[in-house]
């Protein structure tokens, strides 16, 4: 990177550190499009990020998560916390009509400078959506807010992904969604730390909350380290919320802050652990990759890759080769 676009970097994390809303949109977009502006900031701005609290809300179309982000917006306003929140779209950046509505919804904070609402294309991230919304959130919480939100919906693998590598997961049901849903709520589950049953206010949340619970009480003891997505180590609690009438709010944000106080604490540091590590394994990946694919190495990359697609060279050679190749680079 140039002597210039080091410079520039450092001057937008600064500005966007000391309350600049453009100036943090403009890194925000940099982080998306993976630019070198976006990294230097990134490393300058992560000693101050590990504060905010951020929690992943995720759950089927139509459960109400942007209606509950919308709520928990306003409750934590009144608790006179700063509020951020990334929603990922999950259509492509042209179409995201999804969106539409969402931002038409948060459009009463947009004189707010204490809330801040980023949406996020999904699409389009070669090394996974995952390390572009943690080096977001980095930015947001280097940027103060205490609480971040992280709305995904909870169809895809990666939006998942995105969501259980917050402090705290949320996950949104809504009563009587069908078989469908019932399908995809047992691998949902299994990233909860809370679960909500919203729509509180239509036949059925009751009876939808026990299920939800006797399926919570069904899956083995939650066992620290036990699990290849980070410990989970206390049973979820399920609440049910209205989120259209703000019913049920507070409670979940205490539940939040519940959580929270367990994840700061004994458990906490593995979680913490687990999650960084994923971080970094992410970061590291994309570098291979990157080399790999540079000028000096396509065309060897490629044609490896080849013969492992044809069997004539196994996938653990192949990966050896590679990694020589690269160290012989180093040497
Ligand atoms: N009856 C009822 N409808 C709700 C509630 N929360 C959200 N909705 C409605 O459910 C629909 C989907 O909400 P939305 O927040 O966009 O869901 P998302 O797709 O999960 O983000 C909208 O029409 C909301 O107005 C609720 O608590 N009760
Ligand atoms: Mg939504």
């Amino acid at each position: 990177m140039t002597a210039d676009a080091g410079a520039k970097a450092a001057a937008l994390a600064d500005a966007a550190v000391a309350g600049d809303r453009l100036a943090l949109a403009r890194l925000l977009t940099a982080v998306e499009n993976r630019s070198p502006i976006a990294e230097a900031a990134l490393r300058s701005l992560f000693p101050m990020a590990g504060r905010a609290h951020l929690v992943g809300i995720t759950g089927p179309p139509g459960s109400g998560k942007s209606t509950l982000v919308a709520a928990l917006i306003a409750e934590a306003r009144r608790a006179g916390r700063t509020v951020a929140v990334i929603a990922v779209d999950p259509s492509s950046p042209i179409t995201g009509g999804a969106l539409l509505g969402d931002r038409v919804r948060m459009q009463a904070y947009a004189d707010d400078g204490d809330v801040f609402i980023r949406s996020m294309a999904s699409r389009g991230h070669a090394g996974g959506l995952a390390p572009t919304s943690a080096a977001a959130a980095a930015v947001l919480d280097a940027a103060g807010f205490d609480l971040i939100l992280i709305e995904t919906v909870g169809t895809g693998q990666s939006e998942v992904e995105v969501a259980a590598a917050a402090d705290t997961t949320v996950v949104v049901e809504a009563p009587e969604m069908g078989d469908e849903v019932q399908a995809i709520k047992a691998g949902l589950l299994e990233v909860a730390d809370v679960v909500v049953v919203n729509k509180g206010d239509k036949p059925g949340a009751q009876r939808t909350a026990s299920q939800l619970r006797a399926m919570l009480v069904a899956t083995a003891p939650r066992d620290a380290g036990a699990s290849s997505s980070g410990p989970r180590p206390k049973r979820p609690e399920v609440l049910i919320t209205t989120a259209a009438t703000g019913d049920g709010i507070p409670e979940l944000l205490a539940a939040l802050d519940r959580h929270r106080g367990l994840d700061r604490v004994g458990e906490s540091t593995a979680a913490r652990h687990t999650r960084a590590e994923a971080h970094v394994w992410a970061i590291l990946a994309e570098r291979l990759r990157e080399r790999l694919h540079d000028d000096a190495h396509a065309t060897a990359t490629m044609a490896l890759l080849d013969e492992v697609a044809d069997h004539r060279t196994d996938p653990y050679t192949a990966a050896d080769l590679l990694l020589g190749a690269l160290r012989s680079d180093d040497a």
